[in-house]
């Protein structure tokens, strides 16, 4: 049975015990702190250019970093937006930021325009570490009180720099004796990735030293660590980082465990294959579109992976017969899952398959929720906990969570509790082997690939058209993608507006994995009286129309 606390609650713990976590230290020192036992050793190895730097050097360039920021006039609590692909200098910015007590945002380079900067203001973000290739979408010549580049904030490339952009040697090549003195407290932020959690558009997620450290500790710490890194492991890093899990799990994780990071820019097939058999990738963080191409792709059966060990997937539902078809082609590695939230800090759950003396586990399993905290299952009608196979709202406690949201009290208070539990809008289970299972989700979010796609902020773009009444996204699924947007349209002044021009007029204004798959015309959106959309008939309007 599931132990009680003093309220009578279920509660769900880790199979391995707890651990002393030293979450009073600022994230780089955590970091680094093993650094003195392998100074040496590879640390971020570039896929596309092999060049490798060492643990040490990437500390110093970090050092350096931190004080090229401060010269720019970056001080504690600043907030700097890191728009880039995996490169070193992204490890640098967010290494040197948290060196001198500044937070970084991240997002994503292929965001437009109006994404970036909504993103931008909201943080209140300073400087901008990007590539020159995205520098156009930093303007706008067409409104004179947009924010210009050089006078309210600075932008930084790490190649050629266009015209008021500088180099990132600004940065690199600065003197890391030159660090400003500052007292950083764990409750302190470092990382604001942005989410949308389980309602309305995307927020600020605080995520202070303390949380990040717990998160990482709870993973790779400990006698019996419960994704057991080693000193020789290559860990695959094509997830994007400006993501919270490549963030966590893949870099902060391996820099922790003196683990070296392999760094690829895009997600590509062939290169990727050729670099796993090159530098003998031993832990292989994916989603399961990655899984499907492993274990799909013809190409794969043309290359070694016997190097690999670990292969670990997240970020969305896997299911059990694209895990089987994997197993095919990598047959001597652990296959198993983890379990994030932006908000959780990210980690709930991890497989204990991947621990240094493992456990065994099930196929479609989620893992264990981790060591030094809670989980909970709550009926979301009644919100009284479960006990064992009970499918509800899976809820998680602990040092590792975010602070909160930032400047948003009130969507705060409907995510953590009184008591401190983040309800996370996931429905699934645990079973008797204290295994979770995720089955439905509960709140709006589609993720398409494991990236976010909030429903609230294509509705809002929707309705601004002219044409457009009312209008209702919500989630298909999709073999290749896992979920895809559809909207459901209410036209204002007849049949004139055609699905074509509603897809190409969203198009312009989103990121690629946010684009709508399709259109349904309707006469108007099913709500509650309170006038919140039905998504559950929408979803299940979709569904009937998929079955045979
Ligand atoms: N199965 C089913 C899963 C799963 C899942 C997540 O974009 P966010 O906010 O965050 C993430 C973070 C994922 C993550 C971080 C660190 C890590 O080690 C790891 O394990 C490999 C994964 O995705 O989206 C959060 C939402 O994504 C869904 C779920 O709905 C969750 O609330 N999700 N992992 N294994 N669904």
């Amino acid at each position: 049975k599931p132990s009680s606390d003093t309220s009578g609650d279920h509660i769900f713990r880790s199979k391995l015990p707890d651990i002393p976590i030293s979450n009073h230290l600022p994230l780089h020192t955590y970091c680094f702190e093993n650094l003195l036992n392998f100074p040496d050793k590879p640390c971020l190895i570039s896929g596309s250019s092999g060049k490798t730097y060492s643990f040490s050097e990437t500390y110093l360039i970090a050092q350096k970093t931190a004080a090229g920021l401060s010269n720019l006039g970056i001080q504690k609590g600043d907030v700097i937006m890191i728009l880039l692909q995996n490169c070193a200098e992204f490890v640098f910015s967010f290494m040197g930021a948290s060196m001198i007590g500044a937070v970084s945002t991240t997002a994503n380079p292929f965001y437009t325009s109006t994404e970036i900067f909504k993103q931008f203001k909201a943080a209140r973000a300073k400087l901008i570490v990007t590539q020159s290739q995205y520098v156009d979408k930093l303007k706008d010549t067409t409104n004179e009180s947009f924010p210009k580049i050089g006078e309210d904030f600075k932008v930084i490339t790490i190649d050629d720099p266009p015209e008021n952009c500088l180099h990132f040697s600004v940065l690199s090549e600065a003197n890391e004796k030159e660090i400003p003195q500052v007292s950083i407290d764990p409750d302190d932020p470092v990382a604001l990735p942005f989410s949308s959690g389980t309602t309305g558009l995307p927020k600020g997620v605080i995520l202070t030293h303390k949380s990040l450290i717990t998160s990482v500790a709870q993973q790779v710490d400990g006698e019996n660590p419960n994704l057991y890194l080693k000193h020789d492991d290559v860990v695959l890093c094509v997830l994007p980082l400006f993501h919270i899990y490549s963030l966590n799990s893949v870099l902060l994780c391996s820099l922790r465990a003196g683990a070296a990071v392999l760094l690829m820019q895009k997600f590509e097939i062939g290169a990727l294959l050729e670099l796993i058999e090159r530098h003998k990738v031993s832990v292989a963080a994916v989603v399961p579109p990655l899984v499907l191409a492993l274990a799909k792709n013809p190409m794969v059966a043309q290359f070694d992976l016997s190097s690999i060990r670990v292969v670990l997937s997240g970020a969305a539902p896997l299911g059990k017969e694209l895990e089987e078809a994997l197993r095919g082609r990598v047959p001597q590695a652990v296959l198993g899952q983890g379990y994030g939230m932006t908000e959780a800090g990210p980690v709930l759950s991890m497989c204990l398959g991947f621990a240094k003396q493992p456990f065994p586990t099930k196929s479609g399993s989620c893992g264990t929720v981790v060591r030094n905290a809670e989980l909970k299952v709550i009926d979301p009608e009644t919100g009284c906990s479960l006990g064992y196979n009970q499918p509800g709202e899976i809820c998680i406690r602990g040092s590792q969570i975010m602070r909160g949201y930032l400047n948003d009290t009130a969507a705060t208070a409907t995510t953590i509790d009184m008591e401190g539990w983040l309800h996370t809008g996931d429905i699934g289970y645990v079973d008797e082997d204290d295994e979770i299972f995720i089955v439905d989700r509960v709140k709006e979010i589609i993720k398409f690939k494991g990236f976010q796609v909030p429903p609230a902020e294509l509705e809002s773009l929707l309705v601004s058209h002219p044409s457009i009444a009312d209008a209702a996204v919500v989630p298909q699924k999709d073999e290749v993608a896992g979920e895809v947007p559809v909207a459901f349209v209410v036209r204002s002044n007849g049949l004139e507006l055609t699905e074509e021009a509603i897809k190409e007029f969203i198009a312009k204004q989103v990121v690629f994995y946010k684009k709508l798959y399709k259109v349904h015309f309707v006469h108007a959106i099913p709500k509650s009286p309170s006038g919140k959309i039905l998504r559950k008939d929408l979803r299940a309007k979709l569904a009937a129309a998929a079955a045979p």
